[in-house]
């Protein structure tokens, strides 16, 4: 938090968003009218599950371990479960909170699954629980998590994960899509001011967990579609001429100074389709939805 606050542009990790309250905004922007992606992913993926599912676990191999990096509710990846019906799954995700939950619920609608919760960041290489890693392994990335990486990020992201699968396994990741800019600027600029609530979140968060004074009245949520970069900018202004403390640290900030709180990249299918390549993977399947707002790819190592 202090070294992204020293920064020329103040910039905190997105990764932080999710404390108790912050999975529960999140949870509460997934059901918005405007919130597309959560919508059309699920769509899409119940449109195409037997497909997706015959992705996933052929190849004959018997047993599958599914590894899910951010998994949050486990809303979509209880649709995957029920029909590719994998030994065992790894839910990966840094909410302590939303894992307990998610986990207990699937274990209760799949007695047999083996589960094994891991709570934590994928952003460094992730141990996963040798005993439950049987038969092929395939990683579940769904949510267009992936556009909070820079695609530099994004690059490495995915030559580490295709070590983690090997050269038998295969990645699902959820990418949203390139589009009219109106249609993204009004998901993440929702009427009821949800989106809001959750990136000013981040602040009451550091006010409480490390001792900061931040005035929440006195930033103001904004978020733009950069179309130069491909990117959703959240960003949290300065609304005065105000000083901050974290710790023994003090920040200064101009009025209309900014502190960068996420990214959220867009892709084309072949732009997407072109950095997964470039990471050691065949485009091997993409599934729409309907509307074509979002995108299911399904890689295998090439
Ligand atoms: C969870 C990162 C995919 O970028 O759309 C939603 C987070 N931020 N509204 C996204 C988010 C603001 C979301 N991801």
């Amino acid at each position: 938090m202090i070294a992204g606050l020293s920064l020329p542009q103040k910039a905190l990790p997105p990764k932080y968003f999710y404390d108790a309250r912050g999975s529960r905004l999140f949870e509460a922007i997934c059901r918005l009218k405007e919130y597309y992606p959560t919508r059309s992913e699920l769509a899409l993926t119940r449109a195409h599950l037997g497909a997706i599912a015959r992705f996933a676990g052929r190849r004959g191999a018997p047993a599958v371990t599914l590894i899910e990096y951010g998994s949050g509710a486990s809303v979509k990846s209880r649709l995957l479960i029920e029909a590719l019906r994998p030994s065992a799954y790894i839910p990966v995700d840094i909410s302590a909170d939303a894992l307990r939950h998610a986990a207990a619920k699937l274990q209760r609608l799949f007695p047999c699954l083996g589960i094994r919760a891991v709570h934590g960041d994928f952003s460094r290489p992730l141990k996963i629980p040798v005993a439950q890693a049987r038969g092929r392994r395939v990683v579940y990335f769904p949510g267009s998590t992936i556009g909070n990486l820079t695609p530099e990020e994004a690059h490495a992201f995915l030559r580490m994960t295709r070590g983690q699968v090997g050269l038998s396994g295969a990645m699902l990741v959820g990418v949203d899509l390139k589009k009219d800019a109106n249609v993204l600027h009004a998901a993440y600029n929702d009427a009821k001011g949800v989106t809001a609530a959750f990136n000013l979140n981040l602040l009451a968060r550091i006010n409480r967990e490390l001792g900061a004074d931040f005035s929440l009245r006195r930033f103001r949520h904004y978020a733009f579609y950069n179309a130069a970069l491909g990117r959703i900018e959240m960003h949290l202004v300065s609304l005065e001429r105000q000083t901050a403390n974290v710790g023994d640290h003090r920040f200064a900030f101009e009025a209309g100074e900014s502190i960068h709180t996420e990214n959220s990249y867009k892709y084309s299918i072949e732009g997407f389709r072109a950095l997964a390549a470039g990471a050691g993977f065949r485009g091997g399947k993409v599934w729409l939805d309907a509307k074509g707002m979002f995108s299911l790819h399904g890689l295998v190592a090439s």
